[in-house]
C-alpha cells in the first residue's frame, strides 16, 4: 500500500524534519527525542493525547483504504456531519441514527475514543426548525432543544469522551452570535445546554467549540467571558475546543498563549478540527509551511498538560470540506488524495518522544 511504502522513507527525513520543526514548541516543553513513532496512533500513545480525525460516513462505508488508514492512524474520531441535527432528525420526530451509529460502531471496534459533534449549532439545522422560527414560542423552542440534547447525548451515554455541546456561538469580531437560539431563548440557553448534556451523559467532557479563537482577540474575549460566567455559576463545562482551521497565507497564530488562558481556569483544551489550506497549485514551499503549521499546533498541544486531543478535520485531501468552501484553495490535509503522507504527516511523527 502507498502509505506503508512511503513510511519506509520517513526515517531518512526524520532528523531533518525534527531539527526544522520541533524547536517551534512554545514554553520550552518540547518533546524529548525518543523512539520514533511510525503512526499517529503511536505518537498519541507516547504523548498521552488523543489524535483524531473527522470521519466521512460515506467514505467509511465505501472505501476500504480510507477505513484501513483511519483505523491504523487515529485513536479518536469525530463524526464530520453524521451527528448534526439535520442528519439525525431531518423531519420532526423522524430519527435516522444510521450514520452516527456506524461511526460509533467502527470506533468501538477499533478502540478509538469518540468526540461528539455537535449538540447545538446554528448551521446544519433541519428545515423544520429554521423554516418555523417565527411560529415557535420561546418555551416550545426551548423544549425542542432540550429534547434534542437529552435524546442524542442520552443515546450515546457512556460512549462519548467529549461532546462539542455548543459550536460557534460567538460572532467573528466578538459578541454573541445572532442565532435562532440567542434570538428566541436569550443568552441563558448556553447554561441550559451544558446542564442538559451533563444530565444526559454525566461522564462526558463538555466543551465549547469555535474557530479563530487563537487569532480573533475580540472573539476570544467574548468566549472567555462566557466560559468564566459558566464556571462561576457552577455550570458543568470542562473544556474549550480550538478548531484550528488555518490558512498558510496568514501567519501562525498564538495557540499556546490562548490555550493557556483557558487551562489556567482549570479547563481542558483540545485542537478539534485542524487543517491547513493553501491556494492551489501545491508547491514544496507551501507544503513546508503547511507542515510547520500542523507541527506548531501539535507542539502547542503537547506543551500544555491540559491539552487532551489533536483532531484533524479529515485526514485526506480526497475528502475535505476546503475546496467546496474556499475557491481556489485545497490540499489542506495530512495525506493526499491517494492517502500518501505529505510533509505535514512526517512533521507530526517527528514530534515523537516522551511528554515532559
Ligand atoms: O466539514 C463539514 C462540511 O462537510 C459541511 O458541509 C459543513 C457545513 O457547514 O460543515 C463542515 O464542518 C464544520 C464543523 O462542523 C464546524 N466547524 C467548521 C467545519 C468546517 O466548515
Amino acid at each position: 500500500m502507498k502509505l506503508r511504502s512511503a513510511l519506509l522513507l520517513v526515517p531518512a527525513t526524520l532528523a531533518l524534519a525534527a531539527a526544522l520543526l520541533a524547536p517551534a514548541t512554545a514554553g520550552g516543553a518540547t518533546a524529548r527525542p525518543g523512539h520514533a513513532p511510525t503512526t499517529l496512533r503511536e505518537l498519541a500513545k507516547q504523548q498521552h493525547i488523543k489524535i483524531g480525525s473527522a470521519v466521512d460516513v460515506a467514505a467509511l462505508a465505501a472505501e476500504a483504504d480510507y477505513r484501513r488508514v483511519l483505523n491504523r492512524e487515529f485513536n479518536s474520531i469525530t463524526a464530520e456531519n453524521a451527528m448534526k441535527w439535520e442528519s439525525i432528525e431531518p423531519q420532526r420526530g423522524v430519527f435516522d441514527w444510521s450514520g452516527a451509529d456506524a461511526i460509533v460502531a467502527n470506533a468501538r471496534r477499533n478502540h478509538q475514543a469518540i468526540r461528539g459533534h455537535t449538540l447545538a449549532w446554528h448551521n446544519q439545522l433541519p428545515t423544520w426548525i429554521t423554516d418555523n422560527e417565527a411560529n415557535f414560542t420561546a418555551a416550545e423552542l426551548r423544549g425542542i432543544l432540550r429534547r434534542h440534547v437529552m435524546t442524542e447525548a442520552g443515546r450515546y451515554r457512556g460512549q462519548i469522551r467529549a461532546w462539542d455541546v455548543l459550536n460557534e456561538a460567538v460572532a467573528d469580531g466578538g459578541g454573541l452570535r445572532d442565532t435562532i437560539w440567542l434570538r428566541k431563548l436569550g443568552p441563558g440557553y448556553i447554561a441550559d445546554l451544558f446542564r442538559w448534556a451533563h444530565q444526559a451523559d454525566p461522564h462526558a467532557k463538555l466543551y465549547y467549540n469555535d474557530y479563530n479563537l487563537e487569532s480573533d482577540q475580540a472573539k476570544f474575549d467574548t468566549m472567555f467571558q462566557v466560559v468564566t460566567d459558566l464556571l462561576e455559576d457552577g455550570v458543568p463545562i470542562h473544556g474549550v475546543g480550538f478548531q484550528g482551521h488555518l490558512d498558510i497565507q496568514f501567519s501562525f497564530p498564538d495557540f499556546a498563549g490562548h490555550m493557556k488562558r483557558i487551562t489556567d481556569l482549570g479547563l481542558e483544551v483540545a485542537i478539534t478540527e485542524a487543517d491547513v489550506r493553501m491556494f492551489l497549485p501545491v508547491t514544496d514551499e507551501k507544503l513546508a509551511t503547511q507542515a510547520s503549521y500542523y507541527s506548531q499546533m501539535m507542539s502547542a498541544c503537547i506543551a500544555n498538560r491540559r491539552c487532551t486531543e489533536y483532531t484533524v478535520w479529515g485526514y485526506t485531501d480526497r475528502h475535505s470540506w476546503v475546496p467546496g468552501f474556499f475557491e481556489g484553495q485545497g490540499a489542506a490535509c495530512l495525506l493526499d488524495e491517494n492517502l500518501a503522507p505529505k510533509p505535514a504527516y512526517d512533521a507530526l511523527l517527528a514530534l515523537g518522544g516522551k511528554r515532559t
